[in-house]
């Protein structure tokens, strides 16, 4: 089998992910910095796709306009280089210590309004460099204390600033969607939008909410204790998944970023079977940073590392699917010998009178066993690669 990525496979990363120096809470760098330039030429190298950024990954935030305009014209040209594309872009709204209480969800109005000034000029950047996905992690967009602020109150506020910028994005012309990442906690205490399914129904109290879905990230609804695949394909199913950010961790743990599969392959194989069943064609982003163990070729691995996990498991799913052991059960399990009364279509009144008058074998109902050991087995010997 052939695991090379390529650019139909839509594998993109961050700047932050391959530029990471490996910074945590107890320890400085490991790696020194490289430029946004590199990170590129890093990412042509091990077959990616695409490159996203934040605002300030690409420009420094004191940097003047002209020295903006030589860094995204140097940008650029390593981009036709490569051939590499910017598909999705965001804003650093978690770095600066202005945000230390958030950005859209800040007390300050001045916070609140430096954040909207900060992230229209975002949007421009991402929207020149060629995004068509614009993501929203609200990092700092929670408390430590509920003393601190209204959470309802906050949430008001974070609609305010999406529809102005909604707003503008269409006052702009611009081609662009916006994607929400909810993540339940880190950097702060806890963070508003906290899951998928909160993130999915604020989205309908939008003004645009068309223009709204999602960019649901594995680690952050498991950190959560949740199935990270019910709420992708639930966002899916809503029309809401826009893009998705594939690594890995271990529940109950800190976040740890870890190259994608790498924790529990079995998920992982159920959500890139779910992406490519469906037919899911927006990008695969890898937001995941190596160990802070490696250097630079280490980055690679881990790069090429993600991809080659993602291929090996859609092949994987190919296999699954072609499976007649397999196939047999799950006809087995859906079977219908159209003995009961069908209520399915609408409601009619006939259909509930009809449904009424019917009498189930209850205990024959309880009493039939359903083959998911051996299917669940099945599943595990062919990832275990004895199928
Ligand atoms: C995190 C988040 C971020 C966002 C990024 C893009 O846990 O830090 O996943 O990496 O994805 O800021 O908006
Ligand atoms: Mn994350
Ligand atoms: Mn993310």
């Amino acid at each position: 089998m052939d695991y090379t990525p390529k650019s139909e496979h839509k594998f993109t990363f961050g700047l932050w992910t391959v530029g990471n120096v490996g910074r945590d809470p107890f320890g400085e760098p490991v790696r020194q910095p490289i430029s946004p330039v590199e990170s590129v030429h890093l990412l042509g190298e091990v077959g990616a796709y695409g490159v996203n950024f934040h605002d300030n990954d690409l420009v420094p935030i004191d940097a003047s306009g002209s020295e903006r305009d030589q860094i995204v014209r140097d940008f650029k040209a390593a981009l036709r280089e490569t051939g590499l594309v910017v598909p999705m872009a965001t804003t650093n709204l978690f770095a600066d210590p202005a945000f230390k209480d958030g950005a859209f969800t800040s007390n300050d109005p001045k916070v609140r309004a430096y954040a909207m000034q900060k992230t229209m000029n975002s949007i421009d950047l991402g929207v020149e460099c060629g995004a068509e996905v614009y993501v929203f992690w609200g990092g700092r967009e929670g408390t430590e204390s509920d003393a601190t602020k209204n959470p309802a109150e906050s949430i008001k506020r974070f609609r305010e600033a999406l529809n102005f910028l909604c707003r503008y994005t269409q006052d702009q012309g611009y081609n662009l969607r916006f994607a929400l990442e909810p993540k339940p906690n880190e950097p702060r205490g806890d963070i508003y939008l906290a899951t998928v399914g909160h993130a999915l129904a604020f989205i309908e109290t939008l003004d645009h909410p068309e223009m709204v879905g999602l960019n649901p990230e594995v680690a952050h609804e498991t950190m959560a204790g949740l199935n990270f695949l019910h709420g992708v394909a639930q966002a899916w199913e809503a029309g809401k998944l826009f893009h998705i950010d594939l690594n890995d961790q271990a529940p109950g743990r800190y976040d740890q970023d870890f190259r994608f599969g790498m924790v529990n392959p079995k998920n992982a194989f159920f959500l890139v079977k779910f992406l490519e069943d469906v037919g899911y064609d927006g990008n695969r982003h890898f937001d995941a940073h190596a160990f802070r163990t490696e250097d630079y070729e280490g980055v690679k691995d881990f790069a090429r590392g993600c991809m080659r996990t993602y291929l090996i498991l859609k092949e994987k799913a190919r296999q699954w699917n072609a499976d007649s052991e397999i196939h047999a059960l799950v006809q087995e399990i859906n079977a219908d010998d159209g003995s009961a009364p069908s209520w399915a279509g609408g409601y009619s009144s006939d259909k509930a009178n009809t449904l009424k008058a019917h009498t189930f074998d209850r205990q024959a109902l309880g009493a039939r066993g359903l083959p998911y050991e051996r299917l669940d087995q099945l599943t595990v010997e062919l990832l275990l690669g004895v199928r």
